[in-house]
């Protein structure tokens, strides 16, 4: 029995891998599995590379668990049972190669951690394309005219939307994120994109979107009762779609119900 034991645990090490390493290429990822932005392809890298470092770590383990295992079962009952009290040595080096291999993770992933979070990291032609306030229960996004730049108070021409950030894709592009009430989290998982909004404070999140599509974004903080209604998306279009949504919004929004033109006012009148 101590033998099929000593097998089960290196074997259940080795399926668990496999299983794991098939589960990381189809499903286990949002989406297709695959980031949608730049970041996110690097992001994914480091989880693969930490997955690979906790594979072999814990194939290794069982492994040793399945030879101590296997070496007991050999143990005869008239045999006098051996135990051990500890190496020091040992004890050394598995103290000392974690350390090491934490030590190579938190440096190896400082320049994607200081690429998504510090303002003077961001792609140099990072265009700030709208303002995202967070509020019980919804996301409130303005953007500013066509051909002006977003300015940090509202303007009288800036187009609003709820629950929709329109941006741009192919290109790097920046949202201010706030929040008018309590802390919430913009998270949209497909563009591994996680920020919190945290009352008083403006902070810029940046992201790439390489393909076009809608992608669903919720909070990721309990906020209180209606945090499951903060739903929205983010909705990646090509540069000349977004400019010809923003003509199309500005219409809708500035409406104010009087035909503009004679010719429509003719044809108004006609109706009647
Ligand atoms: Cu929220």
């Amino acid at each position: 029995m101590g033998r099929f034991w000593a097998i089960f645990f290196s074997l259940a090490a080795v399926v668990t891998v496999g299983f794991t390493a098939i589960g990381a290429e189809y499903w286990w990822f949002p989406g297709d599995g695959h980031a949608h932005t730049t970041l996110g392809k690097k992001i994914d890298d480091l989880f693969y590379l930490i997955l690979i470092i906790v594979a072999v770590t814990y194939i290794g383990t069982h492994i040793v668990l399945g030879y101590v295992l296997w070496r007991g079962a050999e143990i005869r009952k008239d045999e006098k049972v051996w135990f051990s009290h500890g190496s020091h040595a040992l004890e050394v080096i598995w103290t000392i190669v974690p350390s090491g291999i934490l030590l190579f993770i938190a440096l190896y992933q400082m320049d994607v951690w200081r690429n998504y979070r510090v303002k003077a990291y961001f792609p140099k032609k990072t265009a700030a394309v709208a303002e995202v306030t967070a509020r019980q229960f919804e996301w409130r996004i303005r953007y500013p005219a066509r051909g002006k730049t977003l300015q940090p108070r509202p303007q009288p021409d800036d187009i609003y939307t709820v629950n929709d950030i329109r941006v741009p894709a192919g290109q790097p592009v920046s949202i201010s994120l706030r929040s008018d009430d309590v802390q919430h989290a913009i998270f949209v998982p497909e563009l591994r994109v996680k920020q919190d909004a945290v009352p008083g404070l403006v902070i810029p999140v940046w992201f790439e979107v390489t393909e076009t599509g809608t992608y669903d974004m919720v909070c990721a903080e309990l906020c209180g009762w209606g945090h499951y209604k903060m739903k929205a998306r983010v909705i990646a279009t090509s540069e000349e779609d977004f400019e010809a949504w923003k003509i199309n919004a500005a219409k809708e929004q500035f409406y104010d119900g009087v035909p503009a033109t004679p010719d429509a006012v003719a044809a108004k009148a006609d109706e009647k």
